[in-house]
């Protein structure tokens, strides 16, 4: 009869919160069904449970009551100024046990600020740890997922060595580097997941098994409820559905995004719901769909079991939607949640806590009593601040030290200026701040410089002497914690990879520059079987430019493969991929369509090896075409567009298909991720074929003069070329004798100045290209003038020639009036010479 009422009360409690009632009278009438069944378990006999059950149940409430106290802890280090800001996993704790304990040595991991949790139970993170991200400590041995560049709870593992070489990721659990943006990390675990597929299915690879065990990783992408809004969530389930991708989605689902709720965000408020057509069909393609409780652990655990289980051997994606999720202290630092919550969701959140419910749930299982679960959550609360203690410790350490420093650096008495009272109250306030930074330390120090003299009876060691050297130091140790890593600083950096020439024999055959493209790449395949290309049109057809006409049927779909028409996850794919050992080359039909992946891009990749300070890398190298074709969407070049963006990439801009090779080929020998842009209106110029496909390298940096002349330069790259040689030989019908130089990189620009060297030679320079006034021509003089300081060489005012403002009209005339032709470039370049010498160029209009 008890048993009876018991499974009455579970299953109204699962139904009822399954169901979408009005959370209030479900919330009453929960809370009346939990306490009732608890009083019917109290009154039957308590089971009996093997005791490494009863260990690891009780392993998982302390590290639930750590967490916790970290997220209470952590919150109160922000509110008494020690870190500037905290974000916490608190109410999301439960779920996050279940997951940790399906998560293996080899899987990955791609989520978002809440899963403190998971990182404790799988081991990938500390307490210490978290609370030295908090204050942003930048001794990568503490803070090993960042150096602290990121703000807290930003997870991640560390996949390379200090040598910036592959560590054997079997071996570890791997938490791919977070992103601050919503479902930022959607795209990115898409790729990751893909590892998985590709591993298993091309039997070439399983002795990569540092990457893979047969590609029986599973990949464990969370999010939160509201995230799921953003299109990289929709666009990513649907892909990892498409390919039967081992990914597991968790929502963690509690209702709101900040202070929107998800009456706003999600249709029938309800993901799995909207989710449904997603789930399996009769063959057991789509989705399996979970649900479970956010604070019903032995659910959970089941759960998660059955699901990772069947997404691991199967490869099938599941989805876990986890609901009933709460965030007992708001959103984050930056505001309370009581501005937005009605009293009765706070006074639910209260009793519907994860924590709460499991212990609840222990004792009535007679897994532990009262007492001991006392003791648990006495020896968390004291194992959180002792952690919390040492991670402040070590982090002033080496700042106090480097104040101390200073100030002993600047007690100098051999130097009459060292006690003025401006220097000396400096001294006095830096002394005086009790937890100072050093922003405070090299503040007062460079403020001192200025008011030091010279004369001092050892100049050796005069206080000026003294304070720059130590600055020059300091200044030095800072720009390594703060500045480094923005690309490869190894040896096998793209930057150091060595030009290796094109080969030809006396009498090459000229062939359309698609067919270079194609045949270089086939050597690359056959090379290295960790390259693997894709996109829209890539696989059967080979492309829409047939640059790889044929190779699918020669290497298999697991290498060049057709995608949907996704572009961010077609990147985000590419990424994934990367950081698990391949060398993708990620291919976006035009480069006009960029602008969907360019989040990815920015956000992710770019930032990658730089915000893990070195301990992941993401070579994936994104390939597409631009300049001109036809019309506003298929002739674009909007270089400024992605200059100021990606930096931490490299952007390659060939005027023809060799040199495009070349850059693949330069770019697979080293291991950085960049953009490629093939010119458009090549593939069907004949450019003569080397007899070194695969090896001949273009070095990224290093300019090329294309045509030699004295009067003056013209700065330009990809398609423009070209229209700078027709502008050039009309000049020349002038007398006028212009240099062409094709910068050939954009990032990094002219490394060794050769543009420079020009400029002391014609004194005059010209910037052109087919982006926006303003665009990348204006950066381009920037590096010229200002930063390779051409300015002292000119002889006549430095200029641009751009396209105009608005995108390309259609047709060869829209084309030949909104970007710039070889008329353009002759009368850009005539008007210069008419300036400098207005006898010798009279005014033609
Ligand atoms: C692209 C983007 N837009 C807005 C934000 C600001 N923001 C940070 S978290 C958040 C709400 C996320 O809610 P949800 O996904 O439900 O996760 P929860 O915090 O509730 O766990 C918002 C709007 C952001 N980080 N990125
Ligand atoms: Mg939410």
């Amino acid at each position: 009869m008890k048993i009876e009422a018991k499974a009455f009360f579970d299953k109204y409690l699962f139904t009822l919160s399954a169901t979408n009632l009005n959370f209030v009278s479900m919330h009453l009438f929960c809370t009346f069904a939990f306490q009732f069944r608890i009083i019917l378990n109290y009154s039957m006999k308590a089971k009996t449970h093997p005791k490494h059950y009863i260990s690891e149940v009780l392993k998982d409430y302390k590290i639930a009551n750590e967490s916790r106290q970290a997220s209470l802890l952590g919150r109160r280090e922000v509110l008494t100024g020690k870190a500037k800001f905290g974000i916490f996993g608190d109410g999301k704790e439960i779920p996050q046990l279940a997951m940790a304990k399906v998560f293996r040595e080899g899987d990955w991991r791609s989520g978002y600020y809440r899963d403190q949790t998971f990182m404790f139970a799988t081991g990938m993170m500390t307490i210490e740890e978290f609370f030295a991200q908090l204050y942003g400590d930048t001794n990568i041995n503490h803070t090993p997922a960042n150096a602290g560049r990121l703000m807290n709870n930003h997870f991640a593992t560390r996949s390379l060595n200090e040598k910036g070489k592959w560590k054997n990721l079997m071996k570890q659990k791997n938490s791919s580097p977070d992103i601050s943006p919503t479902a930022g990390q959607m795209p990115r675990a898409l790729g990751l997941a893909l590892a998985s597929k590709l591993y298993k299915n091309n039997a070439q690879l399983h002795g990569f098994d540092h990457f893979t065990n047969k590609g029986q990783e599973v990949v464990f992408a969370t999010i939160g409820d509201a995230s799921t809004s953003e299109g990289h969530f929709w666009e990513t389930f649907n892909a990892a559905g498409v390919q039967q991708l081992p990914l597991a989605v968790n929502v963690w689902d509690d209702g709101w995004g900040i202070s929107v709720s998800n009456k706003y965000q999600t249709t029938k408020q309800n993901i799995s719901e909207a989710l449904k057509g997603f789930a399996n069909n009769e063959h057991g393609k789509g989705y399996k769909i979970y649900h479970s409780k956010g604070w019903d652990y032995a659910h959970l655990c089941n759960t998660y079991q059955e699901g990772v289980a069947h997404c691991r051997k199967e490869h099938n994606p599941v989805l876990f939607h986890i609901t009933e999720v709460t965030q007992p202290q708001g959103h984050s630092t930056s505001g309370s949640h009581e501005r937005y919550k009605s009293k009765e969701r706070l006074q639910w959140e209260v009793d519907f806590d994860g924590i709460a419910r499991m212990r609840a749930w222990i004792i009535e299982e007679g897994i532990a009593d009262e007492d001991l679960l006392v003791e648990i959550e006495r020896d968390a609360v004291k194992r959180v601040k002792e952690a919390k203690k040492a991670a402040w410790k070590s982090f002033l350490a080496p700042i106090k030290k480097e104040r101390d420093e200073l100030l002993e650096t600047a007690n100098i008495s051999t130097c009459f200026c060292s006690n003025t009272p401006q220097i000396e109250q400096i001294k006095k306030d830096l002394k005086n701040i009790g937890e100072p930074i050093r922003k405070d330390i090299i503040s007062a120090a460079r403020k001192i410089l200025r008011l030091v003299c010279d004369k001092c009876s050892d100049p050796n060691h005069s206080l000026k002497a003294n304070i720059t050297r130590w600055l020059e130091k300091q200044m030095a140790e800072n720009a390594d914690r703060y500045n480094s890593f923005l690309h490869n600083p190894f040896e096998n950096a793209a930057t150091n990879i060595t030009e290796i020439a094109p080969i030809y024999s006396e009498k090459p055959t000229m062939v359309p520059g698609r067919e270079i493209l194609r045949d270089n790449w086939d050597v690359l395949f056959s090379t290295n079987p960790l390259v693997v290309t894709f996109g829209e049109d890539v696989g059967k057809i080979g492309g829409v430019n047939q640059t790889y006409e044929g190779l699918q049927a020669k290497y298999g779909e697991d290498r060049i493969f057709d995608t949907g028409i996704r572009e961010a996850t077609i990147i985000g794919q590419g990424l994934g991929l990367a950081l698990r050992g391949f060398r993708p080359i990620a291919e976006i039909q035009y480069f006009d369509y960029l602008l969907y992946g360019l989040q990815v891009m920015s956000d992710d990749i770019s930032t990658m090896l730089y915000r893990t300070k070195g301990g992941q890398k993401a070579p994936v190298i994104i390939s597409t075409r631009g300049h001109r074709l036809e019309g506003i969407w298929h002739s674009g070049s909007p270089l400024s567009m992605v200059i100021n963006s990606i930096r931490g990439m490299y952007i390659c801009v060939p005027r023809d298909m060799t040199q495009a090779a070349g850059f693949y080929n330069t770019l697979l020998k080293s291991d950085e991720p960049a953009l490629v842009i093939e010119p458009l209106n090549g593939y069907r110029f004949r450019e003569p074929k080397p007899d070194n496909l695969g090896e001949f390298t273009v070095p990224l940096g290093k300019p090329e003069v294309i045509r030699e002349g004295k009067d003056l330069t013209i700065v330009t790259y990809g398609s423009c070329v070209r229209i700078a040689h027709d502008g050039a030989e009309q000049l020349a019908e002038f007398g006028i004798d212009a240099e062409i130089i094709d910068v050939q990189t954009l990032l990094p620009f002219d490394s060794n100045h050769r543009i420079l060297e020009s400029l002391k030679k014609t004194n005059k320079v010209i910037f052109f290209d087919e982006d926006v006034p303003g665009g990348a021509t204006a950066y381009m003089m920037q590096k010229v003038i200002e930063e390779q300081k051409g300015f002292y060489y000119l002889d006549a005012e430095p200029t641009t020639l751009t396209a105009k403002a608005h995108r390309a009209a259609y047709s060869t005339d829209g084309d030949y009036f909104s970007n710039p032709n070889a008329e353009d470039v002759f009368e850009k370049a005539y008007h210069i010479m008419h300036e400098y010498n207005p006898k010798r160029f009279p005014k033609i209009f």
